[in-house]
């Protein structure tokens, strides 16, 4: 349908277009606007829930105005774009966000002042997005905002959970989950009714020849569910560039309700059907490295997936371009293997329903997918049963087989003599039932794999993908270390610091690119920086300190050394060997005499993170962390020479006041299992050291910054596997320091110790897979060097001011640029050209 407005009337649609705000007064008469009218309220009625409405709908009003105009000039422009498809997108605030973005943050804060508000209220007021569970979704919320800051024509597309990741309580010292109902007031979003797509499950697929013998395959039958799209502006940095993050809600396909059934009576099955559409889109899965092969899980994922690419597809219909051209216009990165069904789903539009031919359709499927992979962790990948996926996308399966068929005959082509091989690579695995092997489905459908640091690109060429780097060659396997947006991670967490750096750096440039940061290595040495800088670190650790008070009820010492841990709770990630070394420390303190008391640097141990729900190890973890901190406390003995935290419900926002107060934060996973961690970048950006194992992007922080200004230790990842070997089949012998420290449980100190059996256990008794107690001393003796290089004020603050200026390279944008230019094909889309008028996406 032709909506556009005929020429004649555009002037005046010119000539009343919305602008959005740049004074103070403006932006005033808007809050007040939308306090009265959007809202129905008043001066007399107007609290800080209200004002943050209000401040986030101007902003909004705002975004969205460029919004439009981007979505226009990226139209207009005709080129290709980049859709990142994510399941999950771990947002965070927006509204703080955006008024950074734009540029207009000082004018809000003046605004609101002069209306009865502190700013720092008001963005308090508002409910993180938390619509992903660690890492691998706050990367794709770091992605967009390169993608936007630099220009890209880039869309996300996820899901609309109703229920993001839940929000964890500490009671009695264990977790307890209580959901996230986020969605009660959300003004970032824009449900956009027009935009539904018909998704299919089940039926059967029927086949026949048509008139020129072609085989026609038709999937029918089963049910359908009504895809609604929510649109999220995403503002770049100092850019007009404001691109989209769509998100996809389920709804019944039959509206509300069958009438039918509810006037026949069976009002309750009529709501059930309802309930059982919208059930797609109604909660975020949990699970961090893990993959549990539930039906509901692959709902949401195909859901996603055909909603996402008949969108994609009808874009690019628009421009009547002939199909091999797709490529050409469209590059789809696969974020993880949750994704994978869209590889199979765009081979079927372009053969089912667009009637191309296979080896033309697979052509331009394999040009158009990249994929990434976050994880070697074995629990983590992705496998589909054959019989549910046979039930639930019957035609889907269908063509796997069929891609599978054409990929194993090649190979056979290619190593004639190596029967093995084929088995080893199959799509399918021929296990009772078979299951679907969804990363290889992914690598076979791609152009590109990356993973997402240096050793762990290494480590799937070298294991899990070995074989695939024989078939395909080497080219197709490449690496995009990650990086974080230095805008939320620096300037917007750490205010006073990126004040500090633009006065030495020459403005704010550097949040643009921050190899700038390079400036600061002129200042190692100055002692009116170092102090200046030295003085932010405190003002954040006090405001830390401060947080802890008001959730605990612990006074710590901002004077003492901050030992931060926060990620999500996994054995790989090792909290239980930090708490352990906590404990050994306390045991060391309680054997002091007072004079040696004297001598040692106070420290709180904070730790931060959400079990899944399921993993009961992780639970007990937490547990012990709770114990730990209740016993040490309150002992007298002790005092400030050590406290330990433990932050509920750590969240993007709450990482926004924990990350800029670290003296020393810790990523010490087994070697070789953490793909490469990004919170390791996040504190050293803030001026804080890690210790840290030499493990996922640990390496390439170390390269540098230089190994002088972290602290590394415990064994290789290329020792890990004889270790292993070694616990299950030679003499497991335990380190003698954390021998002492399981007895400590064992006796009680911190609790009855049968709660904590399984802990102990795992390392005792079940060949320690994590390796904790094989890189215990080397820990023990680590954290010992933090403590002396401590005491040395003037030479941290250096090592901290020379980190800061050599993280550059951590920046997302490098790693946008780096995708743009070697997997995707795509180059940015410069705002200042003139838009078209009258064009509409
Ligand atoms: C992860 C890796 O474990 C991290 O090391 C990595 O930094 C991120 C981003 O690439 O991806 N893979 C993964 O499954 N998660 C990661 O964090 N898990 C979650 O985010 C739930």
């Amino acid at each position: 349908v032709e909506a556009s407005i005929p020429e004649p009337q555009r002037a005046a649609w010119k000539k009343f277009q919305a602008n959005g705000f740049i004074s103070q007064e403006d932006f005033e008469r808007e809050v007040v606007r939308h306090v009265e009218t959007t809202l129905a309220r008043s001066m007399f009625n107007c609290d800080e829930t209200a004002a943050y409405a209000a401040a986030s709908l101007a902003f909004r009003d705002r975004l969205i105005t460029e919004w439009n105009r981007t979505q226009q000039r990226q139209t207009f422009a005709d080129g290709k774009r980049v859709y990142y498809l994510s399941l999950e997108f771990l947002m965070g605030r927006a509204l703080d966000n955006a008024m950074l973005n734009v540029g207009l943050k000082d004018v809000a804060k003046n605004g609101l002042s002069d209306l009865g508000f502190r700013i720092e209220d008001i963005i308090d007021q508002e409910h993180d997005a938390a619509l992903g569970n660690g890492g691998l979704g706050r990367l794709a919320a770091c992605f967009l905002d390169s993608l936007a800051s630099l220009n890209y024509p880039a869309w996300g597309y996820g899901l609309r959970y109703r229920y993001g990741i839940f929000k964890q309580e500490i009671v009695d010292g264990y977790q307890v989950e209580v959901p996230d109902y986020w969605l009660d007031f959300n003004p970032w979003e824009f449900p956009r009714h027009d935009v539904v797509v018909d998704i299919q499950f089940y039926g059967n697929v029927r086949k026949y020849q048509d008139e020129v013998g072609k085989q026609i395959a038709v999937w029918e039958g089963g049910e359908i569910v009504k895809a609604v799209a929510y649109d999220v502006p995403i503002p770049g940095f100092d850019t007009p560039t404001t691109n989209n993050l769509r998100l996809w809600s389920s709804k019944a396909a039959s509206g509300e309700f069958d009438f039918q059934k509810f006037n026949s009576g069976d009002y309750e099955s009529s709501v059930a059907d309802q309930q059982r559409a919208e059930t797609i889109s109604a909660v975020l899965y949990p699970n961090d490295n893990l993959e549990r092969g539930k039906e509901l899980r692959l709902k949401q994922q195909y859901f996603w997936v055909a909603a996402s690419l008949y969108d994609i597809v009808r874009r690019f219909k628009k421009t009547k371009r002939a199909w091999a051209e797709f490529p050409e216009q469209v590059a789809i990165q696969l974020n993880d293997t949750h994704p994978t069904l869209a590889v199979v789903e765009l081979q079927r539009i372009l053969i089912d329903l667009e009637g191309l031919e296979w080896d033309e359709a697979w052509t331009i499927v394999t040009k158009t997918f990249g994929y990434t992979n976050h994880t070697v962790l074995p629990e983590a990948l992705e496998k589909w049963s054959v019989p549910l996926m046979q039930n639930l996308l019957p035609r889907h399966l269908q063509i796997i087989y069929e891609v599978n068929l054409y990929f194993l005959q090649s190979v056979e082509r290619k190593f004639p003599k190596e029967r093995e091989l084929l088995s080893r690579v199959s799509i399918i695995e021929e296990s009772q039932p078979k299951m679907v092997r969804m990363a290889y489905l992914a690598i076979v459908g791609s152009h590109k794999v990356n993973g997402v640091a240096e050793l762990h690109s290494d480590l799937i060429k070298t294991t899990i993908f070995k074989d695939f780097v024989k078939i395909f060659g080497p080219d197709k396997f490449t690496n995009v270390t990650n990086g974080i947006t230095p805008r939320r991670w620096l300037h917007q967490a750490n205010p006073r610091l990126s004040e500090l750096i633009a006065s030495k750096t020459g403005g704010i440039g550097f949040l643009k690119d921050l190899n700038l940061l390079n400036e600061l290595e002129k200042y190692v040495d100055d002692k009116e920086f170092k102090k200046e800088w030295a003085e932010i670190k405190y003002a954040n650790k006090v405001r830390l300190a401060k947080h802890i008070k008001t959730t605990t009820g612990v006074t710590v010492n901002p004077a003492a050394l901050f030992d931060i841990q926060v990620k999500r709770i996994h054995e790989y990630k090792r909290q239980q060997m930090n708490i352990f070394g906590v404990i050994h420390r306390y045991l060391t303190i309680k054997a002091m005499t007072p004079e040696e008391r004297k001598k040692l640097a106070p420290r709180v141990s904070i730790f931060g993170g959400k079990a899944a729900p399921g993993y009961w190890m992780a639970k007990t973890i937490i547990h012990l962390i709770n114990n730990v901190g209740a016993v040490v406390n309150k002992d007298k003995d002790v005092g400030d020479l050590l406290k330990v935290i433990f932050l509920e419900d750590y969240n993007v926002s709450k990482a926004e006041i924990i990350v800029p107060a670290s003296d020393v934060s810790e990523h010490i996973s087994t070697a070789g299992t953490e793909a490469s961690g990004t919170s390791n970048m996040k504190f050293v950006l803030n001026g804080g050291l890690i210790i840290g194992t030499c493990d996922g992007a640990n390496i390439e922080i170390t390269r540098e910054i230089g190994e002088n200004n972290i602290f590394l230790f415990g064994n290789l990842a290329e020792d890990v596997e004889d270790l292993r070997h070694a616990h299950t089949y030679g003499s497991h012998t335990l380190d003698p320091d954390l021998v002492k420290v399981f007895e400590e449980i064992k006796k009680g100190t911190f609790g009855d110790a049968t709660a904590f059996g399984a802990l102990t256990g795992a390392i005792e008794d079940h060949g320690d897979y994590y390796l904790v107690s094989d890189d215990f001393h080397s820990y023990i003796q680590t954290q010992a060097l933090v403590d002396e290089a401590y005491k040395n004020q003037d030479e941290w603050i250096s090592k901290t001011i020379m980190s800061v200026a050599r993280m550059g390279f951590f920046s997302s944008d490098r790693c946008i640029n780096e995708y743009a230019e070697s997997i995707w094909n795509v180059e940015p889309l410069s705002p200042k050209k003139e838009t078209a008028p009258g064009l509409l996406m």
